[in-house]
């Protein structure tokens, strides 16, 4: 029988894709969501959905410049950001964490100074807090975690990187770098998609090959797992399981939440017009910080009146945001000049001061 030249395997190499393929690591177990778990989830996500709900409002008022929402995604961000120790690990976020980002205890007006578009990039301090600044660049977030990732491999420390990206992110190029150098070098991270079924106006089916960004795991010899990103309770533990793997030295863990964007892409988004409503609700299932009212209430975890007190806190919290940011004010405009470098160049400096005499009269 004759055999096509393309179809014969190189001498030596015969079957070595698929013989030498190492099985996936099993993912050690996490404890259960405890009672007090399922209460701060309850208390954390209900301070989030009024301050995203807020800043919403805020951009119509003039106050914020512009805004993505999460709305409908607070269990994925609340549940694997509980997850983490940020005594020692590290966050990389998106545009759109909120919930992570005040989860993981940043200022909320250090944060919401981000969004008011002052030269900076935000307040809060990334060192201290364990949160790096927002990320607008889609994917750009991914890579630099792992590069921190390999950081701690390479000084011994027992540090974790959680990077949060899209389903829309992860047809970026980048994102197959930092998986494959991940895979190989055992970085300490776990990638956390939020497949919320949306890329501003493109369906996740219409752009992610073979429908499930965990799926994609197998290639790269990372475990990983897809769990309902609307239940806080299984994405805490989904988390908690990845960051275990990953802090014991067994390399990457992907976890594909699977949330959706109940609102705009961003203040500046029209879903009406890539989506009808109707979609909207039926695609959108229940709603996540509803699931967990009802859990709490329904297996008398917490009661009712509590749960009202979270809201009212949260409403409170909300308030007091709203003037620390109004209170802010503007930034001196010289500033930008100042965050490009540590040391600056000297034309930088002959920039600002060049910008200073003509806008300030220096
Ligand atoms: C490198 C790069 N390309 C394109 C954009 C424009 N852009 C901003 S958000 C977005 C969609 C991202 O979708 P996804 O990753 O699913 O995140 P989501 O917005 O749904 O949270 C695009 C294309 C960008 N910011 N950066
Ligand atoms: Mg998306």
């Amino acid at each position: 029988m004759q055999t096509s030249p393309t179809a014969q395997a190189a001498p030596g190499r015969a079957g070595l894709a698929g013989a030498e393929r190492q099985p996936l690591p099993e993912l050690p177990p996490a404890a259960p969501a405890t009672d007090a778990d399922l209460r701060e989830l309850y208390r954390l996500m209900t301070a989030v959905r009024q301050l995203d709900l807020a800043a919403v409002a805020w951009q119509r008022q003039g106050i914020l410049p512009a805004y993505a929402p999460e709305l409908g995604q607070e269990a994925a961000q609340v549940g694997s950001a509980l997850a983490l120790d940020l005594s020692r690990d590290f966050v990389f976020p998106t545009y759109r964490e909120l919930g992570v980002a005040r989860a993981a205890g940043v200022d909320m007006v250090d944060y919401m100074s981000t969004h008011l578009a002052t030269w900076h990039g935000g307040l809060w301090d990334a060192a201290a807090t364990h949160v790096a600044p927002i990320q607008a660049v889609v994917a750009g977030s991914v890579l630099h975690a792992v590069g921190w990732a390999h950081g701690q491999t390479l000084a011994g420390a027992p540090g974790v990187a959680i990077t949060y990206l899209g389903d829309g992110a992860s047809s970026q190029g980048d994102v197959h770098e930092a998986m494959n150098f991940a895979g190989v070098f055992k970085a300490p991270v776990v990638f956390f998609v939020q497949n919320n079924g949306w890329a501003i106006s493109v369906p996740t089916e219409r752009q992610v090959a073979g429908g499930s960004v965990a799926a994609r795991g197998a290639g790269y010899g990372i475990p990983a797992l897809q769990i309902d990103g609307n239940d806080a309770a299984a994405v805490l533990e989904a988390t908690r399981r990845a960051v275990a793997h990953a802090r014991a030295g067994h390399g990457p863990v992907i976890v594909e939440a699977m949330t959706y964007r109940r609102g705009p892409h961003a203040t500046s988004d029209d879903p009406g017009r890539y989506r009808t409503l109707d979609q909207e609700r039926a695609d959108g299932g229940a709603d996540p910080l509803v699931r967990l009212r009802e859990r709490l209430t329904g297996e008398g975890i917490a009661d009712e009146a509590a749960l009202d007190a979270a809201d009212a806190a949260g409403a409170a919290e909300a308030e007091a945001v709203r003037e620390g940011v109004l209170a802010l004010g503007p930034r001196p405009g010289a500033e930008m000049f100042d965050f490009v470098f540590t040391e600056p160049t000297d034309e930088l400096l002959q920039q600002k001061a060049a910008w200073r005499e003509e806008s300030e009269h220096a």
